[in-house]
Formats: C-alpha cells, sequence, structure tokens
C-alpha cells in the first residue's frame, strides 16, 4: 500500500509517538490513574491518551497564582466534549447534558466552532459517571480530541430540507464509520469487560488508523452552498455539496486546510484546503478513508507543529497527493464542478424549511450557555427542551438553532423565546451577530490572552465606531482567539485578533466574508487604545468608499490597507 516513491519527514519520533505506541490502543494506564485519589490531576502520558476519549485536563488558570503561593496543586479539572456529528441534539439529550454541567461541571456549556457541547470544570472523581450518563443518552466523547478524526461538520441551517438531512447523514456515517475501533472507552469508561488475550494483531484492532493512530488531529467538514458555516476550507478535508435540479448530485472534494501556527515560526501557517474533484455521494467515505491513510504514512510523525495534513500536502505536492489518492481509490476522481459561497456566517432568526416545519436561529455571545445576571439563557433552553418535540442543531458559528418545530408548536417556543428575552441577534449590530471567540483564559492551558471574556467588551466599543459610521446592520465577522492555534477559525475573520500577550493581540485584516480568503496581519501586539483608533480610522473609510455589496474584507484589500493573502505559504509576508 505504501508508495516507495512518497516519504514521511525523516528524524525522531515525538514523544507522542511513543506515548501512542506504548499505549494498548489508548488504554495506557488510564483506569489507574482516574481511580488514584492523591492527585486531583493525571499524569501527562496518560492526559495525552485521555484525549483520544475526549478530554482534557486542565487548571483553573485564574487561581493558578494563588495555589502556588498556597503550595497547593493546581485546581486540576477535566474539560469533556461531546462528539454530535453535524450538531445535531435531542431535546432530552440537551436536558442530560445540561443537568451533567449542574452537577459535575461548572454549570455552563459551551458549544463550540465545529458543533458540540464542551463542559468544563470536572473533576476527575466526577469524570466516569458524567461519560456513562452521556452514553445512558445515546451520545458519546470518543475521538473528540486527539489524533484521529474529529466531530465530522455539516452544514446547520435546515432552510434546504431536503438536502440538509441527506448531507446530515453522510456526516453521521463519515463520523462514525472513522471511529476508532479500539475497545478502550468502552472498557475504561463503561465498564465494558475485556476480552481475554486481545489485543490481537494489529490490522484487527485499527484496519484504518494502525497501532500510532494519525500523526496529528484531522478535520472533516461538508458544506452546502451558497452557506459555507463550516468554513469547508479550513478543514484537512472538505467536501462541497453540489445541488443539481433539487438533487444532491455529489461533492466536491477538498483537502489540506488548517488554522493553526505558532508566532513568529513561518515553518507553521493557515491554510485553506484545495478543490481536486468531484464525487458521488456514495463515494465520499472511500474517499475520506484513503485520504486518512494517505496522511497516516506520511504526515509528519516527528515534529508535531508541522504535522497537520495541510504540510503534508504541501510539501509532497497537491497534484502528487491526488495522484495517490486516485491509485489508493483505484478510480479516477471527476472534473469540480461550479459553487458559489456568499458567506460563512449564520441566518438568524425564524425559516421555514422546505419540510413545513420551522427553525429558530439564535445568537449566543462566544457560544456560552449560562444564566447571566438579567439574561436567563440556561434556564430558558432547559424550558425549551423540557416542551421541544424537535431538535436542537449547534451551529459552526457557536450559536443554536431551536429546530424542526412544527407550526402548531411554534407560539408555545415563540412564548418561551419571548419571556426569556432570548434573541435572533437583531437587537444588536450585525457586527456582534458575525463575532467568534475561542474559549482562552481560564481553562485552556495554551492561551496568551483573553478572548471569550474580552470580545464582548471589545465589541462594545467597536460598536460605538461602528454606529457612528452608519454601519450598524453591515455584516463584518470578527474572531478572536487567546493564541494562533486558531479555534475560532481567526485567520477567516474579516477582523480578525490573535492574543500575543494578557491585553495585547495581533491584529489581522483582509478574510473573505465567504471564507476563501485568508486574512494578513496588520498590526502587531497592539491593546484595546490602538486596536480602537486602527478602526476609527479604516471603518469610517469603508462606510465612505465601499463599492455596491462590496464586504469588509475585500474593501481592505482593494483599497491597498492590506496585501491580500492568496495562499497559506504567503500569509506571513
Ligand atoms: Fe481548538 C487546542 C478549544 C476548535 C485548532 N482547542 C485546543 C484546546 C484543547 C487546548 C489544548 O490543547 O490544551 C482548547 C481547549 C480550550 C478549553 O478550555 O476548552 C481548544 N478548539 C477549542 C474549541 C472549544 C474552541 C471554541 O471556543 O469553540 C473548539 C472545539 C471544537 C470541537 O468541538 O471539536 C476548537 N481548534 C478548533 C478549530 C476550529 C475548527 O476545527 O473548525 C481549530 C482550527 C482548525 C484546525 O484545526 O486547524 C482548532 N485547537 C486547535 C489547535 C491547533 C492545531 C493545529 O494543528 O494547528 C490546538 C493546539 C493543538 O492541537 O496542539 C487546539
Ligand atoms: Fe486555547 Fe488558543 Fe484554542 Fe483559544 S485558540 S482555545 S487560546 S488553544
Amino acid at each position: 500500500m505504501v508508495n516507495p516513491n512518497l516519504k514521511a519527514p525523516d528524524g525522531p519520533p515525538s514523544d507522542v509517538e511513543g506515548i501512542k505506541d506504548r499505549s494498548n490502543y489508548l488504554r495506557g494506564t488510564l483506569e489507574e490513574v482516574m481511580q488514584d485519589r492523591i492527585s486531583a490531576g493525571i499524569p501527562d502520558d496518560d492526559n495525552r491518551l485521555m484525549k483520544h476519549h475526549g478530554s482534557y485536563l486542565q487548571d483553573d488558570r485564574d487561581l493558578r497564582n494563588e495555589r502556588q503561593k498556597q503550595k497547593l496543586e493546581p485546581a486540576y479539572q477535566f474539560m469533556l466534549r461531546l462528539r454530535l456529528p453535524g450538531g445535531v441534539a435531542t431535546p432530552e439529550q440537551w436536558l442530560v447534558v445540561d443537568d451533567l454541567a449542574e452537577k459535575y461541571g461548572n454549570g455552563t456549556l459551551k458549544l463550540t466552532t465545529r458543533q458540540t457541547f464542551q463542559m468544563h470544570g470536572i473533576l476527575k472523581w466526577n469524570m466516569k459517571k458524567t461519560i456513562q450518563a452521556i452514553h445512558s443518552t445515546m451520545l458519546d466523547t470518543i475521538a473528540a480530541c486527539g489524533d484521529v478524526n474529529r466531530n465530522v461538520m455539516c452544514i446547520s441551517n435546515p432552510d434546504q430540507s431536503e438536502i440538509h438531512s441527506e448531507v446530515y447523514e453522510l456526516a453521521k456515517m463519515l463520523s462514525n464509520d472513522l471511529l476508532p475501533r479500539t475497545r478502550a472507552y468502552h472498557e475504561i469508561w463503561l465498564d465494558e469487560e475485556k476480552v481475554a488475550g486481545s489485543p490481537e494483531v494489529d490490522e484487527e484492532v485499527e484496519p484504518m488508523y494502525g497501532p500510532l493512530y494519525l500523526p496529528r488531529k484531522f478535520k472533516i467538514g461538508i458544506a452546502v452552498p451558497p452557506s459555507n458555516d463550516i468554513d469547508v476550507f479550513s478543514q484537512d478535508l472538505g467536501f462541497i455539496a453540489i445541488v443539481e435540479n433539487g438533487k444532491l448530485a455529489g461533492f466536491n472534494v477538498a483537502i489540506g486546510g488548517g488554522m493553526g501556527f505558532s508566532h513568529g515560526d513561518k515553518a507553521t501557517y493557515p491554510q485553506l484546503s484545495k478543490v481536486i474533484g468531484f464525487v458521488t455521494p456514495d463515494k465520499i467515505y472511500e474517499v475520506a478513508e484513503k485520504v486518512i491513510t494517505i496522511q497516516r504514512d506520511y504526515g509528519n510523525r516527528s515534529v508535531r507543529k508541522n504535522a497537520r495534513f495541510k504540510y503534508t500536502v504541501d510539501r509532497l505536492g497537491l497534484e502528487t497527493v491526488m495522484v495517490e489518492l486516485e491509485n489508493r481509490l483505484g478510480w479516477k476522481l471527476d472534473e469540480a464542478r461550479g459553487f458559489k459561497f456568499d458567506t460563512n456566517g449564520d441566518r438568524y432568526g425564524w425559516v421555514k424549511g422546505v419540510r413545513g416545519k420551522w427553525h429558530f436561529t439564535m445568537f449566543i455571545e462566544g457560544g456560552r450557555v449560562a444564566d447571566f445576571e438579567g439574561y436567563k439563557l440556561k434556564t430558558a433552553l432547559r424550558e425549551i427542551a423540557k416542551v421541544h418535540k424537535g431538535d436542537f442543531r449547534l451551529t459552526a458559528n457557536q450559536n443554536l438553532i431551536i429546530g424542526s418545530v412544527s407550526t402548531k408548536d411554534k407560539a408555545k417556543i415563540e412564548a418561551l423565546i419571548n419571556e426569556y428575552g432570548l434573541t435572533d441577534g437583531s437587537r444588536y449590530s450585525a457586527l456582534r451577530r458575525g463575532s467568534m471567540a475561542c474559549v482562552a483564559l481560564p481553562t485552556c492551558g495554551l492561551a496568551m490572552a483573553e478572548a471569550e471574556r474580552y470580545l464582548p467588551v471589545l465589541v462594545d466599543k467597536i460598536e460605538e465606531i461602528v454606529d457612528e459610521a452608519g454601519l450598524r446592520n453591515e455584516e463584518i465577522t470578527i474572531r478572536m482567539t487567546g493564541c494562533p492555534n486558531g479555534c475560532a477559525r481567526h485567520a477567516l475573520g474579516e477582523i480578525g485578533f490573535i492574543g500575543k500577550a494578557v491585553g495585547k493581540y495581533n491584529m489581522y485584516l483582509g478574510a473573505a466574508f465567504d471564507g476563501s480568503r485568508l486574512s494578513k496581519m496588520y498590526r502587531e501586539n497592539i491593546g484595546e487604545e490602538e486596536i480602537l483608533n486602527e478602526l476609527r480610522a479604516i471603518l469610517p473609510r469603508y462606510a465612505r468608499e465601499r463599492q455596491d455589496g462590496e464586504h469588509f474584507g475585500d474593501f481592505v484589500v482593494r483599497a491597498g490597507i492590506i496585501e491580500a493573502t492568496t495562499d497559506g505559504t504567503n500569509f506571513h509576508d
């Protein structure tokens, strides 16, 4: 199977490769260390494995210094991420997750940029109970993190119902069929009995992944034009639905996207995937499987920061990867078909799908579901879940759709929406509706600056500029992350901020509104005052000089304010 003409990069395997290798298919000593009561944490090796089970050990960074002073171990706690293909959950599932966040988590839910739930603040002793309760509602956390295929995304807005449901079924299929086969998760968390003598041979345990799994995480998303809500070009593997005569003809296949990079390291960069051809719907599993095996065989297992598939594609060359894919498939992809995206944002408010069901997209700032002062969001959604007969759909922009409401039930749901003051975002500026921030502090161990807790405050101030410039209803995407890993897909925000240090950000401009062009750095290491000064100059100019229908990201490029990034490889230039 391995092509002797192609090579993975030389170099000793990274420490994580060793950990996976010794782990007996992701078991490690997790079972034992989770029972140990001496520390609320777990050793680093097991934490690396834990990711494959959908969880990370974190510590509350707000408490770090104080605990250090008191000579206490860090305030260890676990983050738990669910696997929720396409972001669809039933009301029963919502209630279970809501309850678990209350009982074992920090009382809030984070709706993530990959359409799933995260819970924070779970103590070690409550992890097993939490995962078992998740399992009891037919959900799991398998492969939500780790060096495997992650939660498969798909368009969330069901206003194109027929296509939407077909595409959703395919996302679910991909997510299920690309799961690791090891029984480690079932044994450790669900008390499944171990089979004596297992594991047998590699091929039987993990026929696709093998014992080392992938060199790095792998992400798949399915978009249905004209909506690019899932940012298909940011995925390792993207499928773009081609609809002909109202029917799903198939998908254009795009490979090699990813957002993360490290400050000051040009060998790392965000990249957009490239379209390589077209396949019919029955072929997408085969394509996904073969693409994954190419990354398995040729990805960089030595240097993790260069291990994503985007680097494999750029190193080997798109053409070479295509030929390799077609060799593995034993057939050729058809020529890519035409498509056009208009936005990577969400459409808010009520829409009626083609099956006559109603869907209400609401704005959830930073994806955080909590009870705030004067805004009982979590309670409201719980009350809705108690009577709702349709579904909930988590969007890729951290928002929520109360979906599949019958005309008969609409008034009841609307009454609750009004009672609790839930919003379709229309009370806010379009800028705020188009905002997205990663978790960052206090839970993310990699955060260099605030994001989720700060972006709303910054937007309050930018809104004054926007209002003065008469741009309140102008859709502009704004994204902030606490570090360059790009969890809120910063490089695809028309205005982007990436944390550098506490209170300091690099500012990016020039991404396309439809998610088809990356941004570029405009100013480095600036604080709030400088950010506002820059925007005070640029936004009114946009208001005055833009052409008809011209989006902000296109304007700043045309006006020469920033140079266009034409490929990830010139992102830093
Ligand atoms: Fe992410 C790591 C949160 C979507 C790129 N991401 C992390 C960790 C687990 C930090 C860590 O490794 O210790 C963060 C946990 C924070 C916390 O306290 O919860 C974290 N990522 C998130 C979420 C929750 C952000 C959010 O606010 O919604 C998103 C969860 C997605 C999900 O449900 O699966 C999230 N992360 C993304 C995305 C967006 C996407 O996938 O569409 C990206 C950019 C796309 C990509 O992968 O290229 C992303 N996260 C990263 C990276 C950089 C990976 C890279 O190879 O470049 C890291 C760091 C790493 O893997 O070493 C990371
Ligand atoms: Fe953490 Fe950085 Fe991801 Fe934000 S972008 S959640 S700071 S890893």
